[in-house]
């Protein structure tokens, strides 16, 4: 369904013929645009940036390229389009026709679900609003902001459903939404990853190959819904991530790249002697960042998650697809569970275990994303390999949150945990080295020393393209 732009919001949910809705919205608009210039990108709000645009819904012929003020984006309402006679896939309503208006038996957590996920998107952007100023090349400059306005266009999508579907309720969940401020003590974002700062380019790579990752599998598992716009609106958020995962997997590789090849210069394979961030910290922020975004599945054992489940709210990566038991009301999950400062494995209901399945599916990608970057380590020959850290490690929720588990999984002291820990995570001095290593590198085809430069450019343009028109 294609696009219309002569709207004041662009949307192709006919957003004119519901004109209550429509001033609404148009009325959270300016709250949006103040927030914009509060918490987006600290500069180049007047500068011309390289920025793809949604024009429609078609698979693959979506995105237009051109130079936009990032507060000119057009920012707006798209759904994918309808799948016609959708039925629900999953949990006790299976087979029955999808929703087009919320039952009133499942408001309560539908709306907490497009709440918890909505609370994300304008998390990240304050998180990352001053790596501008010490992006490493403009090529990474435009990545940043690119990403950033459309985590800006997922909060729409998520305040369309709030507004559309939940009431004077919806309305007020979307003001809090431009309330809240990731890492405020006193109005924090929900969820924890999204209050840890993000203050370096490192940090932004890993950010987006493992908390934006886990994005796509919870959009995913919402894509399942059976309640339909939720549904439609998250197809659509799906066919942007994908980029935000690309920026980040190949940032991390042009980061261990350089690593490599400062390595090779040295006699004593010395990397931070030449200014790049050596192997063992690169490991080491990767170890925190996936720590972190699995925390962002909730609890191995969660009711939450059996009731979203049964009520056919949210399900399970590609739970339509495969062909797996659909309704899951017989079936157990084994779960190495901490009893007495051991480990024993216990059965749970597998509905109570979906949190952990929807983990796994993304751990499972995840290790694809280190098979890449070991496999291009392989190809400039060093020795060094990327690991995740056993899902146990290091963790705030769930089952092992706050018990000292080593790199490996294995139960440790408290003790010992304390003492190796600096062996596992990033240290404030490793922090302060890699802040050092970072100044905005902007002139004309110019890549920052600690960092690879980019093998292709965005949208067929060469690499050294000036992706930024600065205005000076
Ligand atoms: N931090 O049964 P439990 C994205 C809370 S990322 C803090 O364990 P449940 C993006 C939980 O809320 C995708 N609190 O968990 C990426 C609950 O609190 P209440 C975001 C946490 O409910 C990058 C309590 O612990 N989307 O899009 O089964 C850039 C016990 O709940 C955390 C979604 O998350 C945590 N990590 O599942 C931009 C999808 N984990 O209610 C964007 C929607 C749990 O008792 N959310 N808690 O006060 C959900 O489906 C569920 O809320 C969760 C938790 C999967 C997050
Ligand atoms: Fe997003
Ligand atoms: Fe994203």
């Amino acid at each position: 369904m294609s696009i219309d732009y002569s709207e004041r919001i662009p949307n192709n949910v006919d957003l004119s013929s519901d004109k209550r809705l429509q001033r609404a919205l148009e009325q959270w608009q300016p709250a949006f645009l103040d927030w914009w210039g509060d918490m987006g990108p600290d500069g180049w709000q007047a500068d011309d940036v390289y920025l793809r645009t949604a024009i429609s819904t078609e698979p693959g012929g979506w995105a237009q390229f051109g130079f936009v003020k990032m507060p000119e984006y057009r920012w707006g309402i798209f759904l994918a389009d309808a799948v016609p006679d959708r039925r629900i896939a999953f949990g006790d309503h299976k087979g029955e026709p999808v929703w087009q208006d919320v039952p009133g038996e499942h408001r309560n957590a539908l709306q907490r679900i497009i709440v918890t996920q909505a609370d994300t998107e304008p998390a990240s952007v304050e998180q990352q609003r001053r790596l501008g100023a010490t992006a490493p090349s403009l090529y990474d400059l435009r990545n940043l902001f690119q990403v950033n306005v459309e985590e800006g266009r997922h909060l729409w999508a998520m305040v369309y459903l709030l507004h559309r579907h939940f009431g004077r309720d919806g309305r007020e969940e979307a003001d809090a939404l431009l309330a809240r401020r990731a890492g405020d003590p006193d109005n924090p974002r929900i969820l924890d990853a999204f209050n840890q700062p993000c203050v370096d380019w490192l940090t932004f790579f890993c950010f987006t190959t493992f908390t934006d990752r886990d994005g796509k599998y919870q959009l995913a598992a919402l894509a399942e819904s059976g309640f339909d716009p939720l549904s439609r609106t998250c197809r659509f958020m799906l066919t942007e991530e994908a980029h935000h995962l690309s920026v980040g997997e190949d940032g991390v590789r042009r980061v261990l790249e350089r690593a490599a090849e400062l390595e090779r210069l040295d006699p004593n394979g010395d990397v931070r002697k030449h200014g790049g961030v050596d192997f063992a910290t690169i490991q080491k922020y990767i170890t925190y960042w996936f720590s972190y975004s699995i925390d962002l599945f909730g609890s191995e054992v969660s009711s939450n998650a059996a009731n979203f489940f049964a009520s056919g709210i949210k399900g399970r990566y590609r739970e339509e697809e495969l062909d797996i038991d659909h309704v899951a009301l017989t079936g157990t999950y084994r779960m190495s569970t901490p009893v007495d400062g051991r480990l024993v494995d216990q059965d749970v209901p597998v509905r109570n275990a979906m949190n952990e399945l929807l983990r796994n599916a993304y751990i499972e990608d995840a290790e694809k994303v280190v098979v890449r970057w070991n496999r291009a380590m392989e190809e400039v020959g060093t020795t060094f390999r990327v690991r995740l850290p056993n899902p146990r490690f290091f963790r705030r929720q769930g089952l092992y949150a706050g018990l000292p588990f080593d790199f490996e999984g294995n139960l440790i002291s408290a003790g010992e945990f304390e003492a190796r820990k600096t062996e596992w995570l990033p240290t404030d001095a490793d922090r302060a080295y890699v802040t050092s290593l970072m100044h905005g590198v902007f002139d004309h085809g110019k890549v920052a020393n600690w960092i690879a430069a980019p093998k292709r450019g965005i949208n067929k343009m060469p690499a050294d393209f000036d992706y930024v028109r600065r205005d000076v």
